[in-house]
């Protein structure tokens, strides 16, 4: 069976919140405010965005079903030492139970653990399709044998692995200009790209020109976390992406450094 992001794409394009970093990062990321899952739902579903990004937790105590969400299937903590590996906590069948639209996996490529990860998203992937949810793989190159996880070939490298596996769409990293990362489009052929949003940038024009570029190259969106709720104004940064990422505005990309 196959399985497609329609879900999350209005007029081909989709922008997504990302709240799965309490596990990823832990609480150094939140303030009194964003810590609470509440605050987010409401942020996605007031900022009229196209899907909400959830481990299993937050979903099963918190998920209220107004935004479509994405499942967050595997994850690990920043405490380890060493090459990444992150192993799946949530099965195909609870993510249905929990209502997601979609599964979300993370891949480290070039992990010493690559094959292990490689392995369990492809059983993920046949599982997952099975009950017609599609797969959105965060395909972040890490380890020792990565040096520049932002440099052109490697971001490319990303988008193309992410087609390959069947990923449905593939959320990967901004490569610092426009050029290069509308060559990682292009190796993601048909299998949708999202921007990863990352640490908070500087100022919000810096965030946004980030964005332009981005769109501006062929991605289909963003998935975002830090850069909405750890701003001051969670609801006006979101209209500003939703006017550029959603509605098509354009504005000058600009060519910040990478995150
Ligand atoms: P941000 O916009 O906050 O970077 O969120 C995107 C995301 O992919 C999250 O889904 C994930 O928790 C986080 O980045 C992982 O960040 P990293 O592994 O680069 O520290």
């Amino acid at each position: 069976m196959t399985a497609t992001m329609d879900k999350f794409l209005r007029d081909g394009r989709s922008l997504l919140l990302a709240y799965d970093q309490g596990l990823e990062h832990g609480p150094t990321d939140f303030n009194e405010r964003n810590c609470d899952p509440s605050f987010i739902l409401e942020i996605a579903e007031k900022g009229g965005y196209s899907g909400v990004v959830l481990q299993k937790g937050i979903a099963e105590k918190y998920y209220d079903g107004k935004v479509p969400l994405i499942l967050k299937v595997n994850g690990k903590s920043n405490l380890p030492r060493g090459e990444p590996v992150s192993r799946q906590i949530c099965s195909v069948d609870e993510a249905v139970s929990l209502g997601a639209s979609a599964v979300g996996y993370t891949i480290y490529l070039g992990s010493q653990f690559e094959a292990e990860m490689l392995q369990e998203f492809g059983r993920l992937h046949e599982l997952a399709h099975d009950c017609g949810l599609p797969v959105v793989a965060w395909i972040y190159p890490r380890g020792a044998a990565v040096k520049n996880d932002t440099a052109p070939e490697i971001v490319a490298y990303a988008a193309r692995a992410g087609l390959e596996i069947g990923a449905d769409a593939v959320k990967i990293k901004y490569s610092g200009d426009t050029a290069s990362f509308a060559w990682a489009v292009r190796n993601a052929g048909k299998t949708k790209v999202y921007m990863s949003g990352g640490p908070k940038a500087p100022t919000e024009d810096d965030f946004l020109k980030q964005v332009a570029g981005a769109m501006a190259a062929g991605a289909t969106g963003l998935a975002v976390g830090r850069n909405v709720w750890q701003s001051q104004d969670p609801f006006g940064i979101s209209q500003r992406l939703r006017r550029l990422v959603l509605e098509k505005e354009t504005i000058e990309a600009g060519e910040p450094e990478a995150n």
